[in-house]
């Protein structure tokens, strides 16, 4: 206890200097700089200089033992509170929030109140963030066979831009920590810091200190701030972020990142040998509650037909090696990107008409693939991203996904289109939603000659299932009881009739074959979608994996004309709602209505 107090003491005397120090490096900063101009006392100027480099190099080597000091108090810290967790338990505060499902237990109410309004800002742990040391060590999650690998000592050099926006500072020197101490120094050229437009404060002058400190200490290394004083969004963010860089790779990452051991060169390798790849390392997850990294094994980056991004397998081919250190070819990239500065550029680097958040990542790779480049994930590089609970972008990022993915349509989907329309069940025409000035991107792709999107969707996401069979979707309501056909509980077998709302439980299509999906259509070839059926007992309808009805001879089948009956075609009974339920019955005449007709059936 006594030694605790005494450390704590010394952080509080230690921290007092510190700022004592700051505060006179900097008004003699400003002082200094105005006499300079006015007097030209260079010489003068030149001591003074040095002075501060003393300074500098104290508060640095200051930092360092704060760091060991803020380690040993953990320690400590940890070992007092497992004591005293045997016997005294500190009740939750927030026993609903996630981020005290595992973590924070020993807190007191006032430092949980503290760490679950910090939560609440940024949608991750900063609390705890904010205690961890900045060059805290990760644990090697590559495949062995990729420490054996031997790259090129002659590399592509590298800008690295980091996109931010009310990012915790502590997380942000995290990520610029590693990137300095985890890149060769002589491939590193640049760090580029590109702020959308952040309110938060300790993204000014707190972050010009270590801005200045860290540049001090790497003279070598150019750090460059791009500031936005407006929200201009990811896509247009990164645009400028790759409109400042001059290496000859740049390397557009999330600011809430830590790169892991020998992250750059294996990308650097790749892109080194054929300049049109452009590259994705894996990402490993950071639990937002309590900052441990979770392995990730490499996969595809993809993307449904609402244009979300997840995660898919490789091509059959990759796994024939048996080698998971392979790069792999992907549909599209996740978000974070590794390309010749060059290249990107030729190809139109990103579409600065999407805005805020969502489908700039599935636009890059449909175009690169359609313009003549590729895209790769290379499993040796490793990069630690915290998966934060929300963002800070907006409260709602679907109308902006929403929107851009109609945009992405347009531009790039020929005939295609109308599958983001079904996706978010939104109207073929008249949708209402301004997808922004898309000549200019018809103009590049036409200047590009990139290939037809059937080209991408046949050779290089094979995966991704055409919908052309639809005829009908949105939902189907029963005229007669004005009620709306839907999944019900899930999991459960058994349709129900419900108030109309259109939302995703009451998506229904109507397919050329007769087939009737309930629930959204699976936008993957291997995933089953839901088939309404007859099971020819009892009298109520059923909802299965469609594989399985046809497997189990159910009826799967149904006549149906807008605004007609709903008839098996196996039973010939019709679906028909009696007393607000859905029944299977002889036919009555009762009158279905699908939202949506693609072509007259
Ligand atoms: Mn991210």
């Amino acid at each position: 206890m006594r030694l605790l107090k005494l450390t704590l003491a010394r952080i509080v005397i230690g921290a007092a200097i510190a700022l004592v120090l700051i505060n006179y490096v900097t008004r003699w900063r400003v002082l200094n700089n105005d006499k300079t101009e006015k007097s030209g006392t260079l010489e003068k100027g030149h001591d003074k200089e040095q002075t501060v480099e003393k300074l500098y190099d104290m508060l640095m080597s200051f930092e360092e033992k704060q760091n060991q000091m803020q380690k040993m108090l953990e320690e400590m810290q940890k070992n007092r509170e497992e004591k005293k967790s045997a016997g005294n338990h500190n009740s939750l505060l927030f026993p609903e929030s996630p981020l005290f499902k595992t973590w924070g237990r020993n807190l007191s109410h006032d430092e949980q109140r503290e760490a679950q309004n910090g939560y609440n800002k940024y949608g991750y742990n900063v609390y705890l963030s904010d205690r961890l040391p900045i060059n805290r060590p990760l644990p090697d999650t590559r495949d062995p066979r990729c420490a054996k690998k031997v790259y090129p000592e002659q590399l592509p050099t590298l800008s690295v831009v980091l996109i931010y926006l009310n990012e915790a500072l502590s997380i942000l020197k995290r990520a610029i920590h590693s990137i300095i101490h985890r890149t060769p120094a002589h491939l590193l050229k640049e760090i580029i810091l590109v702020d959308d437009h952040s309110t938060n404060d300790d993204l000014r002058e707190s972050l010009d200190f270590y801005i200045a400190a860290t540049q001090k200490q790497h003279p070598q290394l150019k750090i460059l701030r791009v500031r936005h004083d407006r929200q201009m969004g990811l896509a247009q963010a990164r645009v400028s972020g790759w409109t400042a860089a001059s290496a000859d790779v740049v390397a557009i990452l999330d600011a809430h990142v830590e790169v892991n051991v020998k992250w750059a060169e294996p990308l650097l390798a790749q892109i080194k040998a054929d300049r049109t790849v452009i590259v994705s390392p894996v990402f490993d997850r950071v639990n937002y509650y309590d900052l441990e990294v979770v392995q990730y094994s490499p996969a595809a980056h993809a993307f449904d037909w609402a244009l979300w991004c997840m995660y898919e397998s490789f091509s059959p081919e990759w796994y024939k090696h048996n080698d998971a250190s392979r790069p792999g070819k992907s549909p599209s990239v996740m978000g974070i990107l590794v390309a010749d500065r060059a290249f990107l550029g030729e190809i139109g680097s990103l579409d600065a008409g999407m805005e805020v958040y969502g489908g700039e990542n599935v636009e890059l790779g449909i175009r690169v693939w359609t313009c003549g480049g590729s895209i790769e994930v290379v499993p040796c590089s490793k990069i630690a991203h915290i998966e934060r609970a929300h963002k800070p972008y907006m409260p709602d990022l679907s109308n902006a996904m929403k929107r851009n993915a109609l945009r992405v349509a347009d531009i790039w989907m020929d005939e295609y289109k109308y599958h983001v329309n079904i996706a978010w069940n939104l109207p073929l025409k008249n949708h209402g939603i301004d997808i922004g000035e898309t000549s200019e991107r018809k103009k590049l792709r036409e200047k590009l000659k990139c290939k037809p999107f059937k080209w991408y969707v046949e050779n290089v996401y094979p995966k991704l299932d055409s919908w052309t069979s639809v005829v009908g979707y949105g939902g189907l309501k029963n005229l007669d009881s004005q009620l709306c056909l839907d999944q019900g509980a899930v999991p459960g077998h058994v349709p129900i009739a419900y108030v109309c709302h259109y939302y995703s439980p009451q998506y229904a299509s109507y397919w050329q074959s007769g087939k009737i999906y309930i629930g959204g259509i699976k936008s993957h070839k291997q995933n089953d979608n839901r088939c309404l059926v007859d099971l020819g007992t009892g009298n109520v309808p059923g909802l299965y994996p469609c594989k399985e009805a046809s497997t189990g001879n159910m009826g799967i089948y149904w006549d149906f004309k807008q605004g007609g009956e709903l008839r098996n075609r196996k039973t010939e009974r019709c679906l028909e709602i009696h007393h607000h339920t859905l029944v299977l019955q002889n036919c009555s005449g009762q009158q279905w209505e699908i939202k949506y007709v693609i072509k007259p059936f």
